[in-house]
């Protein structure tokens, strides 16, 4: 397992990970201090999302506390041209791309339906259907392959694919089959895999015999685990192989090692279902601590963390602000993007409702 940073904060690094520890020696401390920020922002953004959720604001929210370094690290692994394929919990990798927070808690206040417009993202707004986005993935990097878009040696142009997914979506056919396309394909992907020990109240021993970076291998996709609750190992491994998939080196498997500290959504209570000694054990094992550690060792001063703090308070603020007036959004938006041509069915369908709606009189809009 490919570990940089010890629980207790200290750099290290093993000789056969020497090739990762690279890409940490071209790090500055301004980039040390940007990952800790943004592991900082994507859990008091989670905290606040879960709030609204209790106080009737969203439909549901999907915690995320405990993936931070695996989902920041990651991000920033992820080159400014490369495509990012998510499942519904990725957050934090949103948040290392800039998308506008917004835009999760409209989908799970269920005034958008989380389409994309590919011309306007690179990070693809969640799927909820376990695995469909790794097919998604698969099929894109397809695309940018025959496209030639991959293995020029022009970092402005190439680019790779990433998708995420949990230990229980490799169940899935779904991740099987697109580790097989990639590799048929020489696919420029990296299967992102977030082992957080749990599907809902399924532990990952009932998904799997064999570690979960060895999934990929009779598919011709290798792999490597990483602690995924280090930051620093998550970052270099993923960029590294984001690299190379840019290069033209094919499709890799990174499985990140973490824990889900929370529930699985705010529709189930995990007390029902796991040892309160395993989320003790966890615990202290916490990712944000973890680097508070290692910056504090670095000599980074308690100004610096206040003034996250102050951030992050500043942050729940806007966030509460802008859920509570998020518009209804236009009928019309329901059948807008189902095609990209106008459909005569979805017309049919829109006039229906029109007329349906329309026989309320006045008070359908009040
Ligand atoms: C195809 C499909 N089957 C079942 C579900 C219901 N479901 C939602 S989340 C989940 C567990 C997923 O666990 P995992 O892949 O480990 O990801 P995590 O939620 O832990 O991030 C299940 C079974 C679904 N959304 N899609």
């Amino acid at each position: 397992m490919v570990q940089l940073l010890t629980p207790d904060g200290e750099y290290g690094v093993a000789k056969q990970w020497s090739e990762y520890a690279q890409y940490i020696d071209k790090l500055t401390e301004a980039d040390f201090l940007k990952f800790y920020r943004d592991m900082a922002r994507m859990r008091r953004f989670d905290k606040e999302a879960e709030a609204l959720q209790r106080q009737g604001q969203l439909g549901l929210w999907i915690p995320a506390v405990g993936q931070e370094a695996a989902q920041i690290g990651s991000g920033y692994g992820v080159g400014h041209n490369d495509h990012i394929f998510p499942s519904y919990r990725e957050h934090g990798v949103a948040i290392t791309h800039g998308i506008d927070l917004m835009s999760i808690l409209k989908m799970l206040r269920g005034v958008n339906h989380g389409g994309w417009n590919p011309e306007e993202t690179r990070f693809h707004l969640y799927a909820i259907v376990l695995g469909s986005q790794v097919l998604h993935a698969t099929g894109y990097a397809m695309g940018v392959k025959m496209d030639g878009k991959v293995g020029n040696g022009d970092i402005e142009n190439d680019l790779a694919v990433i998708s995420y997914f949990g230990d229980g979506a490799t169940a899935e056919g779904d991740i099987s089959e697109s580790f097989l396309f990639a590799a048929i394909n020489h696919s420029p992907i990296v299967f992102f895999c977030q082992n957080n020990q749990w599907a809902i109240s399924s532990p990952v021993t009932s998904q799997t015999k064999v570690p979960l970076y060895q999934r990929g291998a009779g598919f011709g996709v290798p792999g490597i685990r990483i602690d995924g609750n280090d930051i620093l190992a998550s970052y270099a491994v993923t960029a590294k192989h984001m690299d190379e998939a840019r290069e033209g080196a094919g499709p890799f498997l990174i499985e990140a090692l973490t824990y889900r500290m929370g529930a699985h959504t705010t529709s189930d209570d995990p007390t029902k279902y796991r040892d309160a000694a395993e989320v003790e054990y966890w615990k202290a094992r916490d990712p944000l601590l973890r680097f508070e550690t290692f910056l504090r060792r670095q000599g980074i001063a308690q100004d610096f963390f206040d003034e996250v703090a102050e951030a992050g308070e500043k942050l729940s603020t806007e966030i509460r602000e802008a859920t509570f007036a998020l518009p209804a959004p236009p009928v019309e938006h329901m059948f807008k993007y189902v095609y990209s041509e106008p459909h005569p069915l979805i017309e049919e369908q829109l006039a229906w409702l029109h007329k349906y709606e329309a026989g309320f009189g006045e008070a359908a809009h009040e």
